[in-house]
């Protein structure tokens, strides 16, 4: 029986041997790689040995060699696959520690700690807003964003077709019963949810979200927040109201600043006033409309306004963020724009 001669046989042993020691030597997956098929790929040795078999005239020593040959491929694929699982499992070892963040550190490091985000302008100055009126001894009161017509217009005086509907441009939501459900224009609708849940006397301030169909100006954005106050009590007047804007005033805004009130028209308050701030250099910011309430809006509420009255405010939180920290376009406040938030970091 022929066999094939032993310099082919050596020839592939040590192929095999070397190829071996080049898998172990690989120091990552992508070395492992290309280790590899230098080794199994048509240019490596075991391909040019497999290239000569054609040559061989003898069948039996052809085949042998051939299987000589797989085998040795089969060896050095197999300790190709042991090697690469060692490798990644290193690596993924590797790229766990990389990936770790040490969160005592993170707390510690001064430079991080300094890249720390901040609240949004309106935010702090709606918890300013909060903390201030808290402290008049008012207590803080929320309602929905979509509102019904009912609270956002009806039980505020303003029954369909009231020529003051045109005083919000009014952004609908799809209902059964068409412009029954609005994005609520003001925070107003709360005083009447307020009313409704509240026993009185209620001193609350309500702040939020309102929404109008507008385009957007340096002081006019679609969407805003507003602060509205509520005070019912026995006995309140006009003057607690003037008195409260004025605490107000001083408290929020500083010793510095004072209030006075302008005539004006809201459905919902009789008599109606506009109010305005007076700064240190003696100009003046215009800052919400306020008023007693309507005894319309007192029944509404279900209070009785032979024994209940009442005054109520709403002013534009975002026209305050941007008087106080001289902020000269609303939509800078709403840009995300990196370098308008850095001057507030
Ligand atoms: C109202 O919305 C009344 N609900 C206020 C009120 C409450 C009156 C209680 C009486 C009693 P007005 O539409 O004027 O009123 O809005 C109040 C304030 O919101 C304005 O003075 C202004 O500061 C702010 N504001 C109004 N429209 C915008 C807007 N598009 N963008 C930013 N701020 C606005």
């Amino acid at each position: 029986m022929a066999t094939s001669s032993p310099s082919e046989k050596d020839q592939v042993t040590n192929a095999v041997a070397s190829g071996v020691q080049a898998i172990q030597a690989a120091s990552s997956s992508e070395d492992l790689k290309n280790v590899l098929s230098s080794l199994v790929g048509k240019k490596g040795e075991l391909a040019s040995i497999k290239a000569t078999l054609g040559k061989v005239s003898d069948i039996e020593i052809r085949k042998q060699l051939g299987q000589l040959v797989n085998d040795a491929l089969g060896q050095i694929q197999h300790a190709a696959d042991a090697r690469s699982r060692e490798l990644l499992a290193g690596e993924f070892a590797q790229q766990i520690e990389a990936e770790r963040v040490d969160l005592s550190e993170l707390a510690l490091s001064e430079s991080v700690s300094r890249r720390r985000g901040r609240m949004h302008l309106v935010t702090q100055s709606t918890e300013r807003l909060e903390d201030v009126f808290i402290g008049l001894g008012f207590q803080i009161a929320e309602g929905p964003e979509v509102e019904t017509d009912f609270y956002n217009f009806e039980a505020l005086n303003v029954p369909p077709s009231h020529p003051a509907r045109s005083m919000w441009d009014t952004l609908f939501v799809e209902s059964d019963v068409e412009g029954s459900v609005v994005l609520r224009t003001h925070t107003s609708p709360v005083q009447i949810r307020v009313m409704q849940e509240w026993p009185p006397p209620i001193y609350a301030v309500m702040p939020g979200r309102v929404f109008r169909k507008e385009t957007p100006d340096a002081t006019h954005m679609p969407v805003f927040h507003q602060i509205e106050g509520l005070v019912i009590d026995k006995g309140i007047t006009f003057a607690d109201l003037a008195g409260t804007i004025e605490s107000f005033t001083k408290a929020f805004f500083g010793p510095g600043f004072t209030s006075r009130l302008r005539p004006s028209y809201f459905p919902f308050t009789e008599p109606s006033a506009e109010f305005d701030i007076r700064r240190p250099d003696g100009s003046w910011i215009e800052l919400g409309g306020c008023g007693m309430v309507h005894p319309h809006v007192l029944r509404a509420g279900g209070l009785d306004p032979n024994e209940w009255s009442g005054f109520a405010f709403g002013f534009g939180i975002d026209r305050m963020a941007k008087e106080r920290h001289g902020v000269a376009d609303l939509r800078d406040m709403y840009s995300d724009d990196i370098r308008f938030t850095e001057q507030f970091s």
